[in-house]
């Protein structure tokens, strides 16, 4: 059985290096993945749900996942499509991304993709507006998901990750209302939610949430302010670590598969977000989503070191 089986898109990517602005780094991405390889790394068991091209990119994720331990038993080889691509540029405003994943594999997905009974056998079935957002037949794989999770007694895990060059934000509005009413776990970003609600203030949009009926523990990601951590009951701001990132790209997965597998290790909320703190703050010193991620040991040996 699973701590964790996450369902979206990977997606191959090239990284640009600072000192040659034409020369790109070969790493891996996806959000879903990333967080997948971010709990396998906490010790967490973990398996993916998606499907790769026929290629090149595709064979290298599945050697990836199952040397990071990760179960790909429900991966599935498309033979029609392509695995899905994007770049990543440093400018003065952080980092862009540029996409080539329309018609791409995972986005081909179906509900018959969950045949595979792995969702059943998680503790927890992890999603995002990505996962939701590729295409039309992935976001019904997602609450396909969903409902064999709660008939399984899974709980579900959902990471706001708006990408508004995949879907109109009034659909995403929907859509992630939708689900986070589903979520046992909603973990927002406070810039997305300020483009689904359009405001700023953190307790405001916490109130949007629940009155939108997510009954779950909910986490608002503040960025450099930290976090909030809503559990129903009460509200309890969480501070962030502050270290110069080299490169953010993967550090909110790293945060949500952290938490996770700490969640599933035993921690209370408040302790599991302490954790995928650091985690999220060490995975941000080196380029690329995954090639930083953490393992548990050096995560718990900075968590050691005093503050500051
Ligand atoms: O969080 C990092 C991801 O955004 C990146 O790996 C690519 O999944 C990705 C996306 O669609 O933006």
């Amino acid at each position: 059985d699973f701590d964790i089986v996450a369902l979206g898109e990977p997606l191959v990517e090239l990284n640009q290096t600072h000192k040659d602005q034409r020369q790109y780094l070969q790493g891996y991405g996806g959000d879903t993945s990333n967080a997948v390889i971010a709990a396998a790394r906490q010790g967490a068991r973990c398996a993916y749900l998606t499907r790769v091209g026929d290629d090149a990119f595709g064979r290298q994720f599945l050697e990836l996942w199952q040397a990071e331990g990760v179960d790909t038993s429900g991966v599935r080889v498309d033979g029609e499509a392509h695995t899905g691509l994007y770049f990543v540029q440093h400018g003065p405003q952080g980092h862009a991304f540029s996409y080539l994943r329309r018609d791409s594999a995972a986005s081909r997905m179906t509900p018959a993709d969950l045949d595979c009974g792995l969702v059943e056998r998680a503790r927890f079935l992890h999603v995002s507006g990505i996962s939701l957002a590729i295409s039309t037949s992935a976001c019904d794989t997602v609450f396909a998901a969903i409902e064999r999770a709660r008939a399984a007694g899974a709980q579900v895990s959902l990471d706001s990750n708006l990408r508004l060059r995949l879907w109109p934000v009034d659909r995403a509005r929907a859509v992630l209302r939708e689900t986070m009413r589903a979520a046992d776990l909603f973990l927002p970003s406070m810039d997305d939610m300020q483009h689904l609600t359009g405001n700023d203030d953190p307790e405001r949009t916490l109130d949007w949430i629940r009155d939108g009926g997510a009954a779950g523990v909910v986490v608002l990601k503040l960025g450099k302010d930290g976090s909030i951590i809503d559990d129903g009951a009460r509200r309890t701001a969480m501070p962030a670590l502050r270290v110069q990132a080299v490169d953010a790209t993967g550090a909110g997965d790293c945060f949500a598969g952290s938490l996770l597998a700490r969640r599933c290790q035993g921690d209370s909320w408040e302790d599991a977000v302490r954790y995928a703190n650091v985690a999220a703050a060490l995975s941000t010193q080196g380029y690329g989503a995954v090639d930083p991620l953490p393992r548990a040991a050096e995560v718990l040996a900075r968590m050691k070191q005093p503050a500051g």
